[in-house]
């Protein structure tokens, strides 16, 4: 066996063009794990991701895919009463099925960028609300309720200081109303039925106009029926720009970690690992972290191997950058770090709560990777 072979993929004709990116941070995910290659091995392990059908899958003694859990023993009693001796054995196959199977392949994928146009120096956006199957891990489909069929919603990307507006069409057969999370609006455009404005009906859209500001990352979501609607899927990011670019430090990515812990489990970006989508960069490459958090429990996200730097609280640039490695991110609260990517290799970026990441059936959850070649 060798270290560093290729991994062999999937034949070209099973990949879809768009998977382009997330095969190549497979191969760059199993090259920087020294995982080996030869053989069967590597076809079964593509093959738990649903590429190939495969032989291997008797690799696996139980599920391919850990199912989310809120359950704090995840089994570990019930197994260790049921037979004396097992577990560490199946445990492993489940927890290296898992990693390997990263990043799986499932349908659908949040925070698209969202089309606007300009009319009359106004900045427009349309939002549809509407109710959808979301998979969140391989053949694990939820209840959603969504902006624009998207998991996140999409990304609401304007310029401090610009008009905007943006028609909410409500297509769910409950009502709803969409609030602007950190945005200094007028109190009629605030979002909250029944305090600023009458709920959107079924059917109804309803238009919202401000200026927008202050900037930095902020964030759209239901406030209305709010367990259920943002619990379900109703959230997303609103990215105000800062008029003047040179406010931000200078970073090559920009990339979005949005944390939620209803719809179908704990997940990043509306997925459970192994079906969340690594994060990747090039050696020297500063990338733009923008932590989100639209669940109901605090996530301490941790990065192996690599530092943050937070240089942003909810938007507002901080007197005082710090230094971290685990950033607390509360409900409704968004932070900005930047991460130099000074050291190769496959960096775990996980929740620390390690409830909300593994289980007896391996990894999942709130789980990815950073992937620096
Ligand atoms: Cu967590």
């Amino acid at each position: 066996m060798t270290d560093d072979a290729e991994p062999t993929p999937a034949t070209p004709s099973d990949e879809p063009p768009d998977s382009a990116s997330a095969t190549l941070a497979r191969r760059a995910l199993l090259g920087a794990l020294g995982v080996a290659t030869v053989g069967g091995l590597t076809a079964g392990v593509l093959g738990l991701t649903g590429r190939a059908a495969g032989p291997a899958k008797a690799l696996v003694t139980g599920p391919a895919t850990p199912t989310p859990s809120h359950d704090p023993t995840h089994g570990i009693a019930a197994n260790a009463t049921a037979t004396p001796s097992p577990t560490h054995v199946d445990h492993d196959a489940q927890a290296e099925a898992a990693v390997k199977a990263f990043p799986a392949k499932t349908q659908g994928t949040g925070l698209g960028e969202l089309r606007s146009s300009v009319v009359n120096g106004t900045r427009e956006f349309d939002l549809t609300c509407d109710k959808i199957k979301w998979e969140v891990t391989p053949g694990v489909f939820v209840d959603a309720l969504a902006y624009n069929g998207q998991v996140p919603g999409p990304i609401i990307r304007v310029t401090e200081g610009e008009r905007v507006r943006v028609r909410v069409k409500n297509n769910l057969d409950q009502t709803t109303g969409t609030h602007w999370h950190g945005q200094r609006v007028t109190n009629n455009m605030d979002g909250v039925p029944f305090l600023t404005q009458p709920t959107i009906k079924p059917g109804e859209t309803f238009t919202y106009e401000f200026v927008a500001n202050p900037f930095g990352s902020h964030m759209y979501h239901s406030h209305h029926n709010a367990t259920e609607q943002v619990g379900k899927g109703m959230l997303g990011p609103l990215l105000v720009m800062p008029k003047d670019p040179s406010i931000d430090p200078k970073y090559d990515k920009d990339e979005l970690i949005i944390l939620n812990d209803q719809l179908g489990g704990i997940t990043v970006n509306g997925k459970g690992f192994p079906a969340t989508a690594p994060y990747t960069a090039k050696l020297g490459q500063r990338i733009r972290f923008r932590f989100m958090n639209e669940g109901q429990l605090i996530h301490p996200m941790h990065l192996h191997g690599l530092t943050f730097e937070i240089f942003a609280r909810d938007g507002y640039p901080l007197p005082q950058p710090f230094k971290c490695d685990t950033l607390n991110v509360a409900p409704g609260e968004r932070w900005d770090a930047i991460v130099l990517a000074d050291a190769p290799g496959a960096w775990a970026f996980h929740c620390h709560i390690l409830g909300h990441a593994e289980a007896s059936t391996g990894m999942f959850g709130m789980v990815t990777a950073l992937i620096v070649t």
